[in-house]
């Protein structure tokens, strides 16, 4: 960089850590540890490329990912095989080395490791999928599934994550989609037969295994498309240890096939397979743009939040999002990280405020009492009697409203005179 530059940089800087301050609201980092908050070591060295950008950042190292959540206060480190160890060095002494060393610097930091996930998606070996025709790229998914088992138990993972990724084709007709799923069946079989071996090597309980879903990208036609689909799957007979399996929906995966990312997690929470949520925002119907939490959707995040406080779930929350392509890599953990996070706990409390709140108690409390004392076989009288049902709704509706912008609390704004 010129010395210009340099210096023009380094006045950005110096207004950004005005301005933070002046937004106020942030936590301590003891703070933001008490909730279960997991930072993804590829969202943090994420170098801002896709497919029509080049990277910008410089590649950040796990050690220093892990030295700044601890700073920042995120209590838990997530990984793919491959963000932490080359492709190549998978499954060879180097391997346990560089395990080692990750090991090392979660001790030293502070912190913990709460997830694994194998990369299925990025290496050309998996252009036709994890299950794909060939013997020879199963046989290799389902020692990659395997190995990531083990990695797991090195780090101390409670969690294992699959987004198949490549899990589809491009182009149609050319694959036996029910024999494809047999054999990506297959390879999980393996992954779980893996923890069985490894629990009782280690004398520890069995992984969750998680299964992620996403409805397009990077392949033209996906598989197991939304959460649902993956519900199915562990239901459908192929798995040997269903029990073992359940779900990590992505808030954004749900949305971009145009479901409400909230009754998707209902019906996971009523299967009992909501085991992983990966937290992140943006658009119906558009591609996976992975945006920092509610910066798109504040009001439905609130509801979200509402719902999974109210049936108890309490986290892993995943930060599976893209810190801004050109923010530098000092942005990405001043300011993109601690914002984000801040925002969620914000959104966590008043999640616990709207649930506290007696405004929407009373009214909950009403609608499930209904209007009592009339015919059952009576439509018109019961309509008639339940006239203030969806008032109701629109009164909870606006108070939730109401919380998110703090006029519950007083806040007011100025009226015209
Ligand atoms: C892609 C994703 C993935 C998964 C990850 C863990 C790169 O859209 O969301 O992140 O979350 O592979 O399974
Ligand atoms: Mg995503
Ligand atoms: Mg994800």
């Amino acid at each position: 960089m010129s010395n210009r530059a340099e210096e023009l940089s380094a006045s950005q800087q110096s207004l950004i850590e005005r301005l933070l301050k002046a937004c106020g609201g942030s936590y301590s980092p003891e703070t933001r540890r008490k909730y279960y908050i997991s930072g993804p070591q590829w969202a943090a060295a994420y170098q801002g490329q896709a497919l029509f950008h080049a990277p910008t950042r410089e590649p950040v190292s796990p050690a220093e990912v892990m030295r700044h959540f601890a700073e920042i206060g995120i209590g838990y480190w997530t990984t793919h095989d491959t963000d932490v160890i080359p492709t190549q060095d998978l499954m060879t002494d180097l391997q346990a080395e560089i395990v080692a060393g990750l090991r090392k610097s979660l001790v030293e930091n502070g912190l913990r490791c709460s997830m694994v996930t194998c990369e299925t998606f990025f290496n050309a070996v998996w252009s036709a999928g994890p299950a794909a025709e060939s013997p020879e790229v199963r046989a290799y998914a389902a020692e990659r599934l395997k190995n990531v088992v083990r990695i797991g138990y090195e780090l101390g993972a409670e969690f294992i994550d699959y987004w198949p990724g490549t899990l589809g084709y491009m182009v149609q007709g050319v694959i036996d989609e029910p024999q494809t799923l047999k054999w990506f069946a297959e390879a999980l079989n393996a992954a779980c037969e893996e923890d069985i071996r490894c629990g009782q090597q280690y004398g520890r309980p069995t992984m969750k295994h998680c299964l992620e879903a996403k409805p397009f990208e990077p392949q033209g036609e996906i598989l197991l498309p939304t959460t649902d689909s993956m519900l199915a799957f562990i239901n459908s007979g192929l798995l040997t240890h269903p029990e073992m399996v359940g779900v990590n929906p992505e808030y954004l995966h749900e949305l971009m096939w145009g479901g409400a990312p909230r009754a998707a997690l209902a019906r996971a929470i009523i299967a009992g397979k909501l085991w992983h949520f990966d937290v992140n925002d943006g658009y119906r119907l558009k591609h996976d743009v992975d945006l920092p939490v509610a910066l798109v959707n504040p009001l439905d995040w609130l509801n979200v939040l509402v719902l999974l406080r109210s049936h108890g779930f309490e986290g892993p929350f995943n930060f599976d999002y893209k810190p801004p392509r050109t923010t530098s890599n000092w942005g990405v953990f001043k300011v993109s990280f601690p914002t984000a996070i801040d925002r969620f706990i914000t959104f966590w409390e008043m999640a616990g405020e709207a649930l506290a709140d007696p405004v929407i108690h009373e009214a909950t409390e009403a609608l499930k009492i209904g209007a009592g004392r009339v015919s059952s076989t009576n439509a018109q009288e019961i309509f008639q009697a339940n006239k203030e049902l969806l008032t109701l709704h629109e009164l909870v509706a606006h108070r939730l409203v109401q919380i998110l912008i703090g006029s519950n609390r007083g806040r007011k704004f100025i009226l015209k005179s």
